[in-house]
């Protein structure tokens, strides 16, 4: 069950700048100094520029050397063994102009610069949760983890708000009781903005109270209006994976069970939360309109008892419990539409056969109503199982090894899928995440994994499939590039340009090679190409915080929203734990920041 928490990962790849919409500028690079781009007036700027170590030279900054008087800053330089590329992030507060920032390098390694781009306005904003309301979350050494947030207009004012749900979580649930089951706290908070892109606390605004109980942990959540009074709702999948110890089989009940939680209109401007039964251990949740206009909510889970899936539908302003959807076993799930515009919809999920067999399973309706399995996809049906070893972790055990795309890998699990229009009025397409652990090409009995544990090098794969003759078929080359290897595992398809064609929005993940952590946890974008096929936006040129600004990055999230409703996307970037190990050279620390967002806002239309 622990594979349904939280995993993380992420990307790379080369731009090409071909329109005038935006300025750039490129850094040079000439005897041991490296000039990065003008400062503008009296602004904060934050960027990136990207060296690529053209050798196998280390780059290391000695100094920050012939910056004018007023610099104040810092300068983090990290060096990424597995690509040769070196993000350096600089920071600079001042109100004088700066023609140019050099900075010295120890040594003078051949670099070739790829670009440096200022997409984003200097100024940004640092949102930090009240420890009035993180509090009521996080104790002592327990995290507030925040996992689930949305960007939505809620009290429909004409400027975008914040939602975001808090639970608490445990250092290590195995030190708990053994018949603890909670409670464990957990907290929605609303952020409103004002104008000029301020933000307020409003919970109590909206929801007549500081302190919203959604009785668990949220995974996923989606939204829509769903009882069709023009204002937005929010959907969580619940369930008590919140630290709480899973302390009786499954059989007797299930502890990790939640009610599903709805944030739902009133229609008057204010809101309330419905918690519905029955509970479960919901784990993602996707909506579905139905031919006669409702929106389905449509919850799944991992329920042992093999029931049906669980979907709500508000008629007159109440939900009601829909029937006839089948059992959905999985982590992720997907409905798409067959033809778009039309309601004969299909629906994919992720299906456990076995204990670790994982393939993906496409699901129709027919006329009547009722969904059958029509296809299942198997990643590697010659797949067997492998000894892996592991010495720090004192393991040695048997895993099904797959192997798909040339890869093998094991520890298959698919958290979230999403399906993307290829066209305005093309055909659907399902892309799933292969989550798993890379094997050698090589299999050996008695495989080591040590370094996959402890540099946390999971392998996170998009796939896209379509479905042609009731078979679901990969579609290969649809990512152009892909740094699957750091990828995240939270992503979302949708139409970020404007253009009509669904892109697909995830950022890298920040992990640690060797213990030193690398931070890439920049949002990546595939922009949809309008030709079958979605090319990947250069990471790289995206802002993002430091690390000694934002510890908890390793779990850093990102949505790509326009928060001030200027008509530019910004970029809002959040942790999903208040607490994290940073290695300080002899150990891990933990460290708590109080930082909940970072919010680059959009200067130039990237697209
Ligand atoms: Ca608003
Ligand atoms: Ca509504
Ligand atoms: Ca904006």
């Amino acid at each position: 069950m622990g594979m349904y928490i939280m995993k993380l990962f992420s990307i790379l790849g080369a731009f090409m700048f071909c329109s005038a919409a935006y300025s750039y500028e490129i850094a040079t690079y000439e005897n041991g100094l490296l000039n990065l781009p003008t400062f503008k007036l009296g602004q904060q700027v934050y960027t990136d520029v990207v060296l690529e170590l053209v050798d196998n030279d280390l780059l290391r900054i000695k100094s920050i050397g012939g910056v004018k008087k007023g610099f104040k800053g810092e300068v983090v330089s990290r060096y990424d063994k597995i690509s040769k590329v070196v993000n350096i992030d600089y920071m600079a507060t001042g109100e004088n102009t700066y023609k140019n920032v050099e900075l010295q390098v120890s040594k003078g390694p051949k670099l070739k610069i790829i670009n440096s781009i200022e997409l984003f306005d200097g100024e940004r904003t640092a949102i930090n949760t009240p420890e009035k309301y993180l509090s009521v979350v996080a104790e002592g050494d327990i995290g507030a983890t925040l996992i689930t947030l949305s960007v939505i207009d809620i009290n429909l004012d004409g400027m975008n708000d914040i939602v975001a749900h808090y639970w608490g979580d445990q250092p290590d649930p195995d030190s708990l009781p053994d018949i603890y089951t909670g409670p464990v706290k957990n907290n929605l908070v609303i952020y409103l903005q004002d104008e000029g892109r301020k933000f307020h606390v409003g919970t109590k605004e909206v929801l007549g109270s500081d302190y919203i109980d959604l009785e668990g942990a949220s995974r996923k959540r989606v939204i829509g209006d769903f009882n069709l009074d023009g204002y937005p709702d929010i959907a969580y999948a619940m369930n008590k994976e919140d630290g709480r110890k899973l302390a009786r089989p499954s059989a007797e009940g299930e502890p990790w069970a939640a009610k599903a939680a709805i944030l739902i209109s009133n229609g008057d401007g204010s809101y309330r939360v419905d918690l519905l039964s029955p509970e479960n251990f919901y784990h993602s949740v996707d909506t579905r309109i139905t031919s006669e206009g409702y929106i389905d909510i449509v919850f799944n889970s991992p329920n042992f008892d093999n029931s049906p899936a669980v979907a709500y539908r508000y008629i007159n302003n109440k939900a009601e419990l829909v029937k006839g959807y089948p059992y959905l076993s999985s982590a992720s799930n997907t409905f798409k539409k067959v033809v778009q515009n039309d309601y004969s919809d299909q629906l994919i999920s992720e299906m456990t056969l076995d204990d670790q067999y994982q393939v993906v399973g496409l699901f129709q309706e027919d006329d009547a109503g009722n969904w059958e399995n029509i296809d299942q996809f198997d990643f590697n049906a010659d797949s067997d199982y492998t000894k892996i070893t592991c010495d720090e972790c004192d393991v040695v055990e048997e895993w099904r090894a797959y192997r798909f795309n040339g890869v093998n890998r094991y520890g298959l699990a698919i958290f979230e899928s999403c399906s993307i229009l290829s066209a305005p009025d093309g055909e659907n397409i399902f892309i799933v995440q292969l989550s798993s652990y890379l094997l050698p090409e090589q299999l050996t009995d008695g495989v080591n994994v040590i370094d996959h544990w402890h540099n946390q090098r999971e392998d996170e794969e998009f796939v896209a499939f379509r479905v042609k003759d009731s078979r679901l078929e990969v579609i290969p080359d649809f990512f152009d590039k892909q740094d699957r290897d750091i990828h995240s595992y939270w992503f979302s398809c949708e139409d970020k340009t404007g253009d009509g064609y669904d892109d697909l929005v995830t950022q890298n993940r920040a992990y640690s090679t060797d213990y030193e952590y690398q931070n890439r946890g920049a949002i990546t974008i595939y922009k949809n190409n309008q030709n079958g096929s979605l090319k990947r936006i250069d990471p790289r040129i995206m802002p993002k915080p430091t690390l000694s600004e934002f510890p908890s990055n390793f779990y850093r999230r990102a949505l790509y929203e326009d928060l001030d409703n200027d008509g530019i996307r910004d970029i809002l970037y959040f942790a999903d734990n208040s607490r994290a190990w940073v290695f300080d050279g002899n150990q891990n620390v933990q460290q708590h920041t109080p930082v909940s967002f970072f919010i680059y806002w959009g200067k130039n239309q990237m697209f």
